[in-house]
């Protein structure tokens, strides 16, 4: 087993087994001293979220963007999360089997997690992850989750550019509405758009585009087959585009700052949580004494206060918004 001074060492060098290995003592949640000793390395790395509903094609569009990228002679990471279940793996297998003909190439990183289960949910071990594949030196890091509620959102706040995948046919157009997407997707693709709906899909997904005023960068709407690798090409230009649009307006520091203090924010949680779980299991062994549960939460708060831990965080930066509804 490797001591941490002996880790770093080996990461430095770039051997994969460390970043391997880093990642899994984030996963264990035990990352802190690896991080504290990496985490200057970061911020060079472009980041891409890939969120969508399963099965509309994220993984063999990431498996193409791969090639391009490698055409490119830059190296990739890439981080597939299954945020179901740490115990369905069904979504990972599939991962694996849409990106297994990069495993043999050394400059492609693939790493697969679940996010449940681990502190801090995709902001934790996720979020350790893409550090640690930036602090290694890879050019481009991706994330690929599932889009089941909130992990869009998270996704948004962990990578540069997030990049939302739907499908045609599925009403897709009508769930992202209600799901809040529209304001975080960076970039829209259309896949399998050798379906019969998928202009269809793209025409709604522009008119709702069209109710919203976007003060700066405007989410463009990508076709592709990821299949056939079609359109692929235009994606990389559109996330290009917008990582140069990050860079000149300064919005990408801004992003990084609020990255970082999200993260921060869910790590801190994550320890109140403990310490409030902790506090709430002594009260159960005792016998009753509180009259009430407002009673019983002042007297936790007051333990774990009074504990010399640090008080707990204010409000989170809510996640900015990026658009507003034309005419509100
Ligand atoms: N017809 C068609 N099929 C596609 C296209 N892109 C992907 N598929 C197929 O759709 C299925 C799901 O693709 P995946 O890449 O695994 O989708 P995913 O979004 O990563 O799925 P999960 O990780 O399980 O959420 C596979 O059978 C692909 O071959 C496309 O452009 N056209
Ligand atoms: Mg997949």
């Amino acid at each position: 087993m490797h001591g941490d001074g002996a880790l770093v060492k080996a990461f430095l060098e770039g051997q994969p087994r460390a970043l391997a290995r880093a990642i899994s003592r984030s996963e264990a949640g035990a990352g802190a001293q690896t991080m504290r000793a990496l985490y200057g390395r970061t911020g060079r790395a472009m980041t891409i979220g890939f969120t969508g509903p399963p099965g509309v094609g994220k993984s063999t569009l990431i498996g193409a963007l791969i090639a391009l990228v490698r055409r490119q002679a830059k190296t990739v990471g890439v981080v597939s999360v299954d945020p179901s279940s740490p115990f369905s793996h069904g979504a990972i297998l599939g991962d694996r089997i849409r990106l297994a003909e990069h495993f043999t190439d050394t400059a492609v990183f693939i790493r697969s997690m679940a996010s449940r289960g681990h502190l801090g949910g995709l902001a934790g071990a996720t979020g350790d992850a893409v550090a640690l594949m930036d602090a290694f030196g890879k050019d481009v890091v991706i994330v690929e989750t599932v889009g089941v509620g909130q992990s869009e959102i998270e996704i948004a706040q962990l990578a540069d550019t997030t990049v939302v995948a739907l499908q045609p046919g599925s009403g897709d157009s009508v769930q992202l509405l209600k799901a809040g997407i529209l304001e975080v997707a960076d970039i829209f693709v259309v896949n399998k758009s050798d379906h019969p709906m998928a202009l269809q899909l793209r025409r709604e997904i522009r008119s709702m585009l069209e109710m919203l005023e976007f003060p700066g960068w405007e989410p463009p709407v990508v076709s592709t087959q990821a299949t056939q690798g079609g359109g692929v090409g235009e994606l990389w230009d559109a996330i290009a585009a917008h990582r140069d649009y990050l860079v000149q307006s300064g919005e990408r520091t801004r992003k990084r700052r609020a990255a970082f203090l999200h993260q921060a924010r869910q790590l801190a949680m994550g320890r109140m949580e403990r310490r409030v779980d902790a506090a709430l299991g002594a009260l159960d062994t005792e016998p009753v004494q509180e009259a009430d549960p407002y009673a019983a939460a002042e007297r936790i708060v007051a333990s774990v206060a009074s504990s010399g831990e640090p008080a707990p965080p204010a409000e989170s930066p809510a996640a900015p918004l990026r658009a507003t509804v034309k005419g509100l």
